[in-house]
């Protein structure tokens, strides 16, 4: 049977009914979202919405991987929720859910696990990364992240997952399970492609600008948060690391600017070439106060959007059931032809 949406394809003056495509994609509530996770990823989920069957989550049965106080991760379930509408997704056309409302996830993911070799989640650089920022709680849900992270995407027959550089060996391994699981018992999932942009792909601190911007960076003046305000946005960048060759210029040995010239790039639709054009000559005080307007003036909107919708507690519950209740349909019907396969008895 087919499931998803369909839509009018108009090509050749035929009104043929198609079926849309489906889109799967997390964020992790475990933090302020910052421009990084806007360039890379959520601003692609907004532009994606109308052509394809999109279902996006916030992941916060992945966000417990490093320790949360609990308190400040159901207060930031319920930004991430908000800022997602607050970008513009339709919660009516698109199902926008919480991970853990959904238990097909970690039964799924259970299921996935005897699938998934020791070896390859060891070789997982995100893996080795967090090891070593919490060396303390090395957990065995931290190792197990990329398979709860294949459930998500494989229960929903996904085709397409438009996520940041940083997350392509995650995609990596969740096909070689689909396709491992399918080896054994028939085509039973769907082999998604991840969906990388050319432009932002890869933001990076404004601090380190060898490593990427990231929400739970310990220092502040690294990332940009969605929700900063806008002198805020002004210091930061204002502070963000260069060099002293002075030209603007993007190159693999200026980091600093070449990450600057990035984000205006991403958020302006300008090449690199462009903008080494517009700036010729110029000093990095003007690059970074062109950052700056460009920044604010994308976050105006949504910061405003945002501070309406998270106002109404009551409104976001109703809207989380909604997507919920969509969700566990699709994942609930992969999750018990899942289980047959594997031999479990159904009971009716
Ligand atoms: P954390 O720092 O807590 O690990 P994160 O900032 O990496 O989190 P995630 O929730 O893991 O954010 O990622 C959400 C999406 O944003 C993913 O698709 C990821 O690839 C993308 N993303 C995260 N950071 C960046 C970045 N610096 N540049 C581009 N895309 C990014
Ligand atoms: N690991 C992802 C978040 C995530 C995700 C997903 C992304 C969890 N499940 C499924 C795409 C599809 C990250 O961005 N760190």
């Amino acid at each position: 049977m087919l499931c998803g949406s369909y839509y009018r394809n108009h090509t050749h003056g035929v009104n043929v009914m198609e079926q849309k495509k489906t889109i799967f994609s997390g964020i992790q509530p475990s933090g302020g979202l910052t421009i990084g996770n806007y360039i890379g990823a959520l601003r692609n989920w907004k532009s994606l919405q109308n052509e394809y069957d999109c279902y996006y989550s916030v992941v916060d049965l992945h966000a417990v991987t490093v320790r949360q106080v609990p308190s400040e991760l159901r207060r930031r379930v319920y930004e991430t929720f908000a800022l997602l509408l607050a970008l513009g997704l339709d919660p009516n056309e698109n199902t926008v859910f919480v991970q853990s409302h959904v238990p097909a996830h970690s039964q799924m993911c259970w299921a996935l696990n005897c699938y998934t070799y020791y070896g390859e989640l060891g070789r997982m650089t995100q893996f080795k990364e967090k090891s070593e920022r919490h060396p303390d709680n090395i957990n065995a849900g931290l190792f197990d992240y990329p398979v709860l992270m294949a459930g998500d995407i494989l229960l929903y027959n996904t085709d397409l997952v438009p996520v940041g550089a940083d997350q392509k060996q995650h995609l990596e391994i969740t096909r070689d399970i689909a396709i491992r699981f399918n080896n054994i018992y028939g085509d039973v999932f769907k082999v998604p492609e991840p969906y990388i942009p050319k432009m932002g792909a890869r933001v990076m601190s404004l601090q380190e600008p060898t490593k990427k911007m990231s929400k739970s960076d310990e220092n502040e003046n690294g990332f940009i948060a969605i929700l900063d305000e806008p002198d805020v946005i002004a210091r930061k960048l204002k502070r963000a690391v260069t060099d002293s060759e002075g030209s603007i210029v993007a190159r693999e040995d200026k980091p600093g600017v070449t990450n600057l010239m990035g984000i205006l790039g991403a958020l302006t639709g300008k090449t690199m070439e462009e903008i080494e054009d517009d700036f010729a000559g110029k000093g990095y005080g003007h690059l970074k106060s062109a950052v700056t307007d460009v920044v604010i003036e994308e976050l105006r909107p949504i910061q405003e959007e945002f501070k309406r919708l998270i106002s109404d507690k009551a409104q976001l519950e109703e809207l989380m059931k909604q997507g919920r209740d969509k969700a566990n349909r699709v994942a609930g019907r992969t999750m018990a032809k899942v289980y047959k396969k594997m031999g479990f008895i159904g009971l009716r």
